[in-house]
């Protein structure tokens, strides 16, 4: 049994949407960032955070790719060409979506308000639309890399939903329709009501 820190509405909803897709038990602490629960597990104050016995896993990333090794799911295996253009697009949507929603998110509520350059958020608005049109353009099947689901996947909704919060402009229609698809799966659903 896993016991997941972070609420359903942040990064922690991909950690969950993973364990359900696996098929792992698990508890939800739903921390807010940088509350004293937060700080119990994390010195930084970030969700989420994944119990697992003696040991507690951070990031989001870290943590999908640590259950899909340890599990042998949603992952191609470490050490294989595959996994190495698995990462390679993971660590894309880090760059060009997760830290593009995430500046926004810094200059709307996470930095003192002093320290707020709201006009930046038209451009990283822009950018986000051109980098999601390029995913689109890659996207040929059910799955960022081919017939197996992987939590690239995951984080790639997880994005385009953040997005969508955000206030950011819609994603093209073949890239919402994917998303879509993948937001009709009974383990997002089940993610989604541990909220
Ligand atoms: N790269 C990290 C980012 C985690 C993160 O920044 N989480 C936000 C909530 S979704 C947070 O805890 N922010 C508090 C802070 O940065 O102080 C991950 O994917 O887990």
């Amino acid at each position: 049994m896993y016991t997941v820190v972070g609420a359903v509405k942040s990064r922690a909803f991909r950690v969950m949407w993973m364990l359900e897709e696996i098929g792992e038990d698990y508890d939800v602490i739903p921390a807010a960032p940088r509350s004293d629960d937060a700080l119990k597990y994390n010195p930084l104050g970030k969700v989420p955070a994944l119990v697992d016995g003696d040991h507690v896993l951070t990031d989001s990333v870290a943590i999908m790719t640590y259950l899909g090794d340890k599990h042998g799911k949603l992952t191609a295996p470490a050490g294989t060409p595959a996994r190495a253009a698995q990462d390679a697009i993971t660590f894309w949507l880090i760059d060009e979506l997760d830290a593009v929603l995430w500046a926004a998110a810094k200059h709307s509520f996470v930095f003192p308000e002093d320290q707020r350059v709201p006009e930046i958020k038209d451009s990283l608005k822009a950018e986000f639309l051109r980098a999601s049109g390029k995913l689109s353009e890659q996207i040929t099947g059910p799955f960022l890399t081919g017939d197996q689901m992987t939590h690239a996947d995951i984080l790639a909704v997880h994005c385009i939903n953040w997005s969508v919060g955000a206030g950011f402009p819609k994603v093209d229609k073949k890239l919402w329709e994917w998303a879509s698809g993948l937001r009709d799966r009974p383990a997002f659903k089940a993610a989604q009501a541990r909220g």
